[in-house]
């Protein structure tokens, strides 16, 4: 048994009975009431999802495990000569809530190396599809294919207690997150690279092996391990969270819920905005020939594109009242590696122009940047121009989050959801409308 399996079997004993507890003691407490608004606002605030990974606080932001994005950043090993840390050690942060010791992270490393080799059927299938599929259709497809590989269904279909089905869903896991860089890396190769791709390197950690099979040079490396790792979790009610955990809840493998996953991360007002982003800005760099606006000409881009019945990309959050702080993790990184990039000009100076307006227009909650209104500038800057991939490395990241709490959902015996609907003469009803 691997460290990471023994102590996540130690963690989830200690676990099971306060749930347990929770649930034969205090079922009927009281967590939220449900307003029509928002039955018919998409369920915004309605808590009734339990995960334990992160916690997303609207005005502190996320926290994985419990530790902010610096602390995770700094407390994390390090890989070596690199300024991130390596993903392999944050997956066993997310799966167990501790911080792994050097020995625990490098033999998590080893175990995802021993088990990326992608089948070829996989490639196969994607050289198979249209060239003009988009590449998150692609990478969906990919996954969703691999569904034949799953330990859970053979173990399922074989009988097993529901206190193991964590287990082979943590096989499904491993063997899976170990792929998706290869996946990912074949998907941008084939596609925009005339096919040329790069073998998989079996000394590289998992972002070193992306950078590598992507054929982009240092500090690309970093940029990936940081990428996975801030993409990874925001508590369970985002979409793409959501439906993983939706979709595993009906005892779907691994494979089927991350693919779905995936599906809904694909979204232009969820994940598809890091895309929306960068296609938004180099719209606005043809029109102005290349050159930074000015901020009264930005302000009148901006303006366009909402009076047009736009959103802005890349600001605005269902939950978070502040600049998100993965924005800020990744706005730090580009003052210190491409602070004179005429794009990341043109990001800082929507930092600056897009909130005021968005106050002044009174929609948007929040009229703060988020993720995927940074990300794309670096994936640019490093050569990855390509916008319609930036969502696959979302994907790769959002995969490690939703992975981790399917598994605790199975260790922890969560049930198939299933939310209640009204009609909407109920809805009338309720409020003394017409019946
Ligand atoms: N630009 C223009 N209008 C916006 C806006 C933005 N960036 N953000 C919110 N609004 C509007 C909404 O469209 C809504 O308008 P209507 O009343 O006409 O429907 C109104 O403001 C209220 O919305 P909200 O309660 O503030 O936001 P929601 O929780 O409904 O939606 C989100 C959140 C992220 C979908 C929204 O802010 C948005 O569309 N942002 C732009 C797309 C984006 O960046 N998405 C990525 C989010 C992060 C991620 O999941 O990856």
């Amino acid at each position: 048994m691997s460290k990471l399996h023994a102590k996540l079997k130690k963690k989830i004993e200690e676990w099971r009975p306060r749930t347990t507890k929770l649930l034969k003691d205090h079922a009927d407490v009281k967590l939220s009431e449900v307003t029509i608004g928002q039955a018919i606002g998409g369920a915004r605030g309605v808590k009734c999802l339990v995960t334990d990974i992160s916690y997303l606080d609207p005005m502190e932001g996320i926290r994985f495990r419990g530790y902010t994005i610096p602390e995770t950043l700094k407390a994390l090993p390090k890989v070596p000569g690199k300024e991130m840390p390596y993903v392999e050690g944050f997956q066993f942060l997310l799966l167990t809530g501790d911080i792994p010791t050097e020995d625990e992270t490098l033999e998590l490393v080893e175990e995802f190396k021993k088990r990326s080799k992608t089948p070829k059927y996989v490639f196969d299938l994607l050289k198979a599809l249209p060239k003009d599929s988009h590449p998150m259709a692609m990478f969906s497809a990919a996954i969703v294919a691999m569904q034949r590989e799953s330990a859970f269904v053979k173990a399922y279909n074989a009988g097993m207690s529901k206190m193991d089905y964590w287990e082979p869903t943590l096989e499904d896991a491993l063997n899976l997150w170990a792929k998706l860089p290869e996946i990912a890396a074949f998907i941008y190769r084939w596609k925009y690279k005339n096919g040329d791709i790069i073998a998989s390197d079996p000394k590289l950690d998992m972002g070193g092996n992306f950078a590598h099979m992507m054929g982009i040079g240092a500090p690309y490396d970093d940029v990936a391990r940081l990428y996975f790792i801030l993409h990874s979790d925001h508590e369970s009610g985002n979409v793409s969270a959501h439906t993983g955990h939706l979709v595993a809840s009906a005892l779907s493998d691994m494979y089927y819920a991350i693919s779905a996953m995936l599906n809904g991360l694909a979204g232009p007002l969820h994940g598809l905005a890091n895309e929306e982003v960068l296609r938004w800005i180099q719209g606005v760099m043809q029109e102005m020939g290349g050159k930074v606006p000015s901020e009264e000409e930005m302000k009148k881009f901006v303006w366009d594109t909402l009076e047009s019945g736009k959103v802005v990309p890349g600001f605005g959050h269902a939950v978070l009242r502040k600049t998100d702080p993965r924005y800020t993790a990744q706005r730090d990184f580009c003052l210190k590696h491409l602070p004179e990039d005429p794009i990341f000009k043109y990001v800082d100076l929507l930092y600056k122009v897009v909130p005021p307006i968005l106050v002044e227009q009174g929609k948007a909650k929040n009229p703060w940047p988020n993720v995927d209104a940074q990300s794309g500038v670096i994936q640019w800057y490093y050569g990855l121009t390509e916008y319609e991939f930036y969502t696959v490395l979302f994907g790769i990241g959002r995969a490690l989050g939703v992975g981790a709490n399917v598994i605790w959902d199975r260790a922890l015996g969560y049930p198939i959801e299933r939310p209640k609907s009204v009609t909407t003469a109920m809805l009338e009803e309720a409020v003394g409308g017409k019946k």
